[in-house]
């Protein structure tokens, strides 16, 4: 059962010779050479030679070790398949280099790829295909992993998506049975996801920019892939990681290069114009729980803000409803502020107390209290709020919450509802 998916994409035939070609976009900053040249010769030898019209490699100012150079150069020149590199003179981020890389490419479709990669066999041909049927579909192959020790290849799952957490973390989580029936049961049917990982995607190179290419504003790494996720969601595509293509990428423990005025200003300047074009009143919620990200600028959203009136997009309610219900981002919740163990809870429209994607769980009368992942389906998460008591008393064993006694550190514990000061919980007022 477990890669039965596989066989069925085996015996999928595509009508490839009305495809569109495609460039695929390679940028990197110090790649070595072994992981950039495995995924350009596996691009070679494991795609249509009609559909690749070129590839381009855009060096984002690289200055570790001269192979980047004159070398590449001239290895890349005996190679059957126009590579092109594009050079930036200074650091400019991931998300500046593709934009260089995707103006001067040809290609009807642009393919995105991490400079570490391994394509596999018919890896192209369904991607392609989802373009062809809808230019509006974004989508990304199944992401294998490559071991970064022994650099092994180890064939992915087609039963996770793309989510994100309470940070605005990009997060895989299990596919939900509702996505599952959609596809009638059948595994090499393209996922619809909420979002995507961002290094590894083909998209219709006129929508990439009817749709608004990525936020230029945007420094070094991370959030591009949340922002062109909800962009394209909200403003009428659809993206998909598509099961029977699948793509490897090395998965590395530390990052291998430098981020200029740190990482968190980096970070925080790309949430922050996420967070104030995207997210609506969801952004009062975002800001409560991570206040520190206001303290960084984050320069000049206003184009941005252009570009979603122009496009008409929807509301980022309208997306959590109807793309990602299953997302941690509470859609109605009483309340948010009782902190223990220094975490912050919200006690949501489904009676659950949660914290980001984790939600306090007991199992039996004698406790103990446990973060487990939100199931969403009540049982043992669910707890009624009295709001004359304020007792918060667990459902499926009549126990109440009590405040730990001990360090400030402690979990909360549960016992006979008594009605006493530690069973009482004073929860905040930030109501969506
Ligand atoms: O300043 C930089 N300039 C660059 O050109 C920083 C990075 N880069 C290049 C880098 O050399 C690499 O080729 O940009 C590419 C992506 O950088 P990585 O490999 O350090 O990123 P990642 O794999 O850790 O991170 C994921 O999230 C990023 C958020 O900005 C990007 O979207 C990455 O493309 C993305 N990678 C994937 O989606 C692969 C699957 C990982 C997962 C989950
Ligand atoms: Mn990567």
């Amino acid at each position: 059962m477990g890669r039965s998916w596989l066989f069925q994409c085996k015996k999928k035939s595509y009508p490839v010779e009305s495809f569109p070609t495609t460039s695929i976009i390679i940028v990197f900053h110090n790649e070595a050479w072994s992981t950039l040249l495995r995924l350009v010769h596996s691009i070679i030898n494991r795609s249509p030679r009609h559909l690749l019209e070129e590839i381009i490699l855009v060096d984002d100012a690289s200055d570790k070790g001269d192979h980047l150079g004159r070398k590449l150069e001239n290895y890349v020149k005996k190679l059957p398949v126009p590579i092109h590199i594009l050079r930036s003179n200074e650091r400019t981020g991931l998300i500046r280099a593709r934009l260089k890389g995707a103006a001067a490419s040809k290609g009807k479709v642009l393919t995105f790829l991490d400079a570490h990669c391994e394509c596999t066999e018919g890896w192209l041909e369904p991607l392609l295909n989802e373009i062809y049927k809808d230019r509006t579909s974004v989508v990304c192959p199944i992401i294998d992993v490559i071991s970064d020790d022994t650099f092994e290849y180890i064939t992915g799952s087609d039963m996770t998506w793309g989510g994100f957490n309470w940070k605005l973390n990009f997060r895989w989580y299990p596919v939900p049975q509702r996505e599952l029936d959609r596809r009638g049961g059948d595994r090499s049917l393209p996922t619809r996801t909420p979002t995507m990982a961002g290094g590894l995607f083909a998209i219709d190179r006129d929508y990439f920019y009817e749709i608004g290419s990525y936020d230029e504003g945007m420094d070094i790494w991370g959030g591009e892939n949340l922002e062109m996720s909800y962009r394209v969601w909200m403003c009428g595509g659809q993206i998909f990681i598509v099961t029977c293509s699948r793509v490897g990428h090395v998965f590395r423990k530390t990052s291998p290069y430098s981020w200029p005025g740190g990482v968190a200003r980096i970070i925080n300047h790309n949430t922050q114009r996420i967070v104030e074009v995207w997210m609506d009143e969801y952004k009062d919620f975002f800001y409560k729980i991570n206040p520190g990200v206001k303290n960084t600028a984050y320069g000049d959203v206003s184009a941005r803000k252009n570009l979603r009136k122009k496009l008409e997009c929807k509301s980022f309610r309208w997306y959590l409803e109807n793309i990602y219900p299953e997302s941690q981002m509470p859609l109605d919740f009483y309340s948010l502020g009782e902190k223990f163990d220094f975490q912050v809870f919200s006690y949501t429209k489904k009676k659950a107390l949660q914290s980001d994607d984790l939600c306090l769980d007991i199992s039996s009368m004698n406790g103990p209290v446990k973060l487990f992942q939100c199931h969403g389906l009540s049982g043992n998460q669910k707890w009624e709020y009295n709001t004359e008591t304020y007792a918060l008393k667990h459902v499926n064993t009549d126990m109440c919450l009590q405040k730990p006694v001990g360090k400030e550190r402690d979990m909360p514990s549960i016992g006979y509802c008594t009605g006493e000061l530690s069973q009482q919980w004073i929860l905040g007022d930030m109501k969506l």
